[in-house]
């Protein structure tokens, strides 16, 4: 069956040439910004729908913004092995992260067609939408409307402009009213396999192509609120200041510690808008963002409880008021043994020279909420000194084309053990 697939080479010079035409919508020309339910990411949706025509998908937009593409199996209506990752990007983010894990559904989905190869399940390719939550205060919404587990209250949150969701979503053509009805039914999708690239120095260091990943870490995020006294800054004396920029950078300082202080933990304040922002005002305000990350929910837990005892601690000291609002928290998530030993298996076929490395996964993913629904796993590409969410983030077209060979063969490992 295999003889009839397209080398790694060609798949490689055709994501290449797939991920150019998609990385062409960005709402920041000279940059990659594709965020959620903007007017780049309805060009993408648009790009992504007809580039899964042309491999044979059925393809629709959904209401949430995702982009859902289907070819049936032997007979219409067998459950799906589904293949997603997400077409959104950071703001200046790089060209592979989510986007890769797309082009190769499609292209995997278009090899098969090629070869006139017909699945024991039909095969599915979701480009999501919403994977990154920068726009919006929300947590993996596109694929937690698949698995029914989207919040209603999303729809009601918020961007940094004011711009409600459920107005964005409207004007970018979805529908509010039907999100929930994207909900599968359960025994619907029998496995989701994401390819993505790593966004860390593993696979690199030891010369790998790709890996397995055994888990993804635990994450929670929230808004933070620092509110003290606008002054004037030449006349306020510092002990009677309530220096709103001062407490939370403190707060930021702290957060660095008790991180550092938890095994494997990380944390990070990403937004940090001082109010109003001007040379010669003490700020009265300032509105940050953390994110903090754990392999283990239990250290996650731990660093919560010291975040607010320590940001409560500065507050009171400095006479200032906080409000910590968290919006996204994921559980770890362990990735299924079943798949991670059908992506073994697809990497042994795929070449003598690749090994199956397994590595966890720093970095979120769709497959956090997709492992709700049914076993997930993810299949890691090496990239560049591990940068991602960078605009240096980069990758060869060759270990795009392992990759994209890997998913070929652990699809039709599935089919195999279909019997
Ligand atoms: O932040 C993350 O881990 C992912 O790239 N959204
Ligand atoms: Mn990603
Ligand atoms: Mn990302």
């Amino acid at each position: 069956m295999t003889a009839s697939l397209p080398s790694a080479a060609v798949l490689g010079a055709r994501a290449f040439a797939a991920l150019d035409g998609l990385n062409r919508f960005t709402d920041e020309p000279g940059k990659i910004t594709r965020l959620y339910l903007s007017p780049s990411h309805r060009q993408a949706a648009e790009w992504t729908k007809g580039a899964m025509e042309v491999a044979g998908l059925d393809a629709f937009i959904d209401a949430a913004g995702s982009v859902q593409g289907r070819r049936e199996g032997a007979k219409p209506g067998l459950p799906a092995v589904l293949i997603g990752s997400h077409i959104d990007t950071v703001k200046d983010g790089g060209r592979f992260d989510g986007n890769l894990g797309v082009v190769a559904g499609v292209l995997a989905a278009q090899a098969l067609r090629d070869a006139g190869i017909i699945l024991p399940f039909a095969l599915e390719v979701v480009a999501f939408g919403d994977e990154e939550t920068v726009r919006f205060p929300t947590s993996l919404s596109t694929s937690s409307a698949l698995i029914g587990h989207y919040d209603p209250a999303w729809l009601d949150s918020r961007d940094a402009d004011g711009v409600v969701l459920r107005d964005a979503l409207v004007a970018f053509g979805g529908d509010p009213s039907g999100v929930a009805a994207l909900k599968r039914k359960p025994g619907s999708v029998k496995a989701y396999l994401e390819v993505h690239i790593e966004q860390g120095p593993v696979l690199e260091s030891e010369n790998e192509s790709v890996g397995i990943v055994t888990a993804i870490n635990a994450q929670k995020r929230a808004r933070v609120r620092v509110s003290g006294e606008a002054g004037h800054a030449g006349t306020v004396p510092m002990k009677l200041r309530k220096d709103a920029l001062a407490a939370a950078a403190e707060m930021a300082l702290a957060l660095e510690d008790i991180a550092a202080a938890h095994e494997q933990a990380v944390g990070t304040v990403g937004v940090f808008r001082p109010d109003p922002g001007a040379t010669n005002v003490v700020p009265g305000a300032v509105d940050f963002t953390i994110d903090f990350r754990s392999p283990r929910n239990d250290t996650l837990a731990s660093m919560d409880k010291a975040i607010a005892e320590r940001f409560a601690a500065i507050a009171a000291r400095r006479g200032v008021g906080l409000e910590i609002t968290a919006y996204s928290q994921e559980d770890a998530t362990p990735m299924a043994e079943r798949l991670q030993e059908a992506f073994a298996t697809g990497i042994a076929r795929t070449g003598s020279n690749l090994s199956a490395r397994r590595l966890p996964s720093g970095a979120g993913h769709d497959a956090m909420a997709m492992a709700r629904l049914c076993p997930a796993a993810m299949l890691f590409v090496r990239c560049e000194k591990g940068i991602s969410h960078s605009p240096l983030e980069n990758m060869t077209e060759l270990d795009a084309g392992i990759a994209i060979r890997v998913l070929l063969e652990t699809i039709l490992e599935l089919a195999r053990q279909e019997g």
